[in-house]
């Protein structure tokens, strides 16, 4: 059984906010069928693909909001990617805004709102769901900001945990393959909790803005980049993995988004790189033995770990100031 398999980041530019899913449904059909002609078995598209990054227009009643979500995968719009998938035999990673009745933590059972991404199989079957856990931004209006960045208050945070699956990618019998969503990649213990898993390769999508909106201090652009490709890097070789992280490039609405999706190795290097701000494929081969190397010296996380010294990860939030020395 071969372990290489050919894995396409499928950035996409800039989805306006006046054109329908149709659009980028098209688009997206066409980006499958280049994947294919190039070999590869696997394909990420960015965080809430469908349509423009919709968080950053406010509405005041979240009912308003409704058009930006999906009820059911597939539905009538969506349905030639689901048809494309399984022409195409592909593996999709596909971000989108979701809409579930079901019951909250109390058993209540309502309305939820979630920014969501699945794994579909060749078959079309979905065989992962993850729901985003750290939402960025804000829920109310912020009028000291240049722009809006209102995820906590379209979205739930996401109640799946980090999932990972093993299913069957082109001739590799079995691979461990885990999600993210645009801000967790910026966190290590989302990176650790699917290391702790054995993930091979972890697909991310993502909408960050290329200019820091808060008005809180400058945030030189290449800065942007190299946060979010530090981020990628640090987590691949800390956890021994693959990485196929894309981004919505280009200026929706005159809002410029970041592009430079990348692929990259468990030694942290980027094996590819976008470098327009448009609709652009990138591919690489991946061995899966490369993870190997990483799994076994270094982060052999059953040998190394010292999960005694690690209690404020998870029992304590926020930052807490030191003791000062001297006492006084
Ligand atoms: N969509 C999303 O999660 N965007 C955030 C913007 C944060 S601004 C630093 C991101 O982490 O890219």
């Amino acid at each position: 059984m071969s372990s290489i398999i050919t894995v396409a980041a499928a950035q996409l530019g800039p989805i306006q906010k006046s054109e329908g899913r149709e659009i980028a449904v098209a688009r997206m059909v066409r980006l499958l069928e280049r994947a294919y002609r190039h070999g590869a078995q696997v394909v990420v598209f960015p965080e809430l693909a469908l349509t423009t990054f919709f968080p950053r227009w406010y509405h005041e009643d979240l009912d308003e909001a409704d058009r930006w979500f999906e009820t059911a995968l597939p539905s009538p719009e969506t349905a030639p990617l689901f048809e494309a998938i399984r022409r195409f035999g592909l593996t999709v990673y596909l971000g989108y805004a979701e809409i579930a009745y079901e019951p909250d933590e109390a058993g209540v059972m309502r309305k939820r709102r979630f920014n969501t991404s699945v794994i579909i199989a060749p078959s079309g079957e979905v065989i992962l769901k993850y729901r985003k856990v750290h939402l960025p931004g804000h829920a109310e209006y912020a009028p000291a900001r240049k722009v809006q960045h209102l995820e906590k208050r379209y979205f739930e945070v996401g109640n799946l945990g980090f999932p990972v699956v093993r299913a069957p990618v082109g001739e590799a019998e079995g691979v461990n393959m885990g999600m993210m969503i645009c801000n967790d990649r910026r966190w290590p213990e989302a990176w650790r909790v699917l290391g702790l898993q054995q993930v091979e390769l972890v697909m991310l999508g993502y909408n960050t803005p290329s200019m820091n909106m808060e008005n809180r201090g400058f945030e030189a652009h290449h800065l942007r980049v190299f946060h979010s490709q530090l981020s990628i890097q640090a987590g691949c070789y800390q956890n021994a993995c693959f990485a196929v992280a894309v981004a919505k490039a280009g200026t929706e609405d005159g809002h410029e988004m970041l592009g430079h999706s990348i692929i990259v190795n468990p030694q942290g290097e980027i094996m590819a790189q976008a470098t327009s701000w448009d609709d652009e494929l990138i591919v690489a081969d991946c061995n899966l033995d490369m993870c190997q190397l990483g799994r076994s010296t270094v982060f052999n996380f059953g040998l190394h770990r010292r999960v005694e010294a690690y209690s404020r990860i998870t029992d304590q939030v926020g930052s807490v100031a030191p003791p000062t020395w001297p006492a006084r």
